[in-house]
């Protein structure tokens, strides 16, 4: 595939304003592509456990300007090394190719969640020598190597949809997997224009802010519903009510980042609420588990109310045996591993609002008798701190809490996660 230096940013300018590039990053863009000689760093994109759903989002990328689909964008304008679905090369010809584009200055893209179980073999990329790589192996071996690390939709940023409860293969995001702060860019799928944008910033040197999800704040900086057309719209009891809000059907705007609202997809067109769909989360670190059930007013699905401890570690009995869950779908702030502290995993496994009691339950994993501190994500409002018991599980369930939280903070250690709680009501703080 070849590349056009000047292609690639003519597409950058003539598309700066319906990407969101700053024109200091065009500019930064072109010195940084004046300076290249050998043409443009390449991408090297590899499948996980995914839908390949990214993927199609990113072929069907229509715009007036610049490249019209992804042919264009991709042949024409940067160098896509290897791509499993895209590229022309297959077998030998294709490792061969792998090979010689790694060799040098590359990005590393990664499309789904990374397998762990089963030491990886549900999930194999190609084969060497007679040899099966697995998506594990070669996700570990060539994110030590690249100049950035992009992880592309929900799977790959934090487990996704192949992460959701049971999750029988152990897939982790690549972040997990690796120990790196990878640049998130969820999404299931992730909108093209995230893509490139991200692209576009990287090769003019400009490292996106990234928010605490490890996703560029440009592009994930406000809650859906803070620019949602139908805020004050009045309430939706079915769906097919256009022009409704759909907050009493299910909709999750309220606690997912994204700029959907503004973008639309296909080119502009439409966007899930727009084409009466509710807001699923699919941005969202704890997507899809902590936003089922999805078409059901978060308010009220309440579980059982059994507990009868104040805040106590996790002996009890409902919902704490999540499976095999690695934490994918738990995530945040320093993402990665733990800086030199003995607490080197932490998975947040529930986080749910019961409005009987106005019980808040919180629990997960880390590492024995560590100490677990639980907080509100946006207030910092300290809920408890608790010990692990000697199987690493921790729960705390607190009643009477004032005010429901839209999302919690955990720490243990050097980690910290978060994750939305399921079952707050829409006026959570
Ligand atoms: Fe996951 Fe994407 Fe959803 Fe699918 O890469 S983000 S299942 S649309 O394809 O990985
Ligand atoms: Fe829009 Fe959903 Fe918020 Fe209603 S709840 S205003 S549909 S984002």
């Amino acid at each position: 595939m070849q590349i056009s230096r000047r292609g690639f940013l003519k597409y950058c300018i003539g598309s700066a304003a319906a990407l969101g590039l700053p024109l200091s990053v065009v500019g930064k863009l072109e010195e940084a592509l004046g300076a290249v000689t050998d043409g443009l760093p390449k991408v090297v994109w590899l499948a996980g456990a995914n839908c390949t759903g990214c993927t199609v989002s990113l072929a069907n990328r229509i715009s007036n300007e610049g490249p019209t689909d992804l042919a264009d964008l991709l042949t024409g304008y940067i160098d896509l090394a290897y791509h499993p679905n895209l590229m022309g090369a297959a077998g030998d010809q294709a490792v061969q190719r792998l090979h010689e584009a790694t060799s040098d200055d590359f990005i590393l893209v990664v499309e789904g969640g990374i397998p762990t179980a089963f030491g990886g073999h549900t999930c194999m990329l190609w084969t060497e020598n007679g040899v099966d790589v697995t998506a594990q192996a070669a996700v570990q071996d060539l994110s030590a190597r690249a100049a950035a690390v992009l992880s592309i939709g929900t799977c790959a940023s934090h487990g996704g949809i192949p992460a959701g409860n049971p999750n029988p293969t152990g897939i982790v995001s690549v972040s997990e997997l690796t120990g790196l702060q990878t640049i998130n860019i969820p999404g299931c799928p992730t909108h093209p224009d995230w893509i490139v944008w991200t692209i576009a910033n990287l090769l003019a040197g400009e490292v996106p802010a990234l928010d605490s999800q490890g996703r560029p704040q440009a592009l994930y900086q406000g809650y859906i519903h803070s620019s949602c057309p139908y805020r004050n719209a009045h309430e939706a009891e079915q769906f097919g009510r256009a022009g409704s809000c759909l907050e009493d059907l299910g909709c999750k705007g309220k606690i997912t980042r994204a700029d959907c609202p503004s973008r639309k997809w296909n080119g502009g067109v439409n966007w899930c609420i727009g084409a009466g769909s509710i807001c699923l989360g699919c941005t969202e670190s704890g997507f899809p588990d902590s936003f089922s059930p999805f078409y059901a007013e978060q308010e009220s699905d309440s579980h059982d109310s059994s507990d009868s401890s104040d805040s106590n570690s996790g002996s009890d009995s409902d919902d704490s045996s999540s499976g095999s869950d690695s934490g994918s779908s738990d995530d945040d702030s320093s993402t990665g591993g733990d800086s030199g502290g003995t607490t080197t995993s932490l998975q947040i496994e529930v986080a749910d609002w019961r409005r009987k009691g106005k019980t808040l339950v919180v629990q997960g994993r880390t590492a024995p008798d560590a100490m677990v501190m639980i907080a509100n994500a946006a207030t910092g409002t300290l809920y408890g701190v608790i010990a692990a018991d000697s199987d690493g599980r921790w729960r705390l369930v607190k009643r009477r809490v004032a005010e429901p939280p839209c999302r919690v903070h955990v720490e243990a250690g050097q980690l910290a996660r978060e994750r939305n709680v399921r079952g707050a009501p829409r006026k959570c703080v």
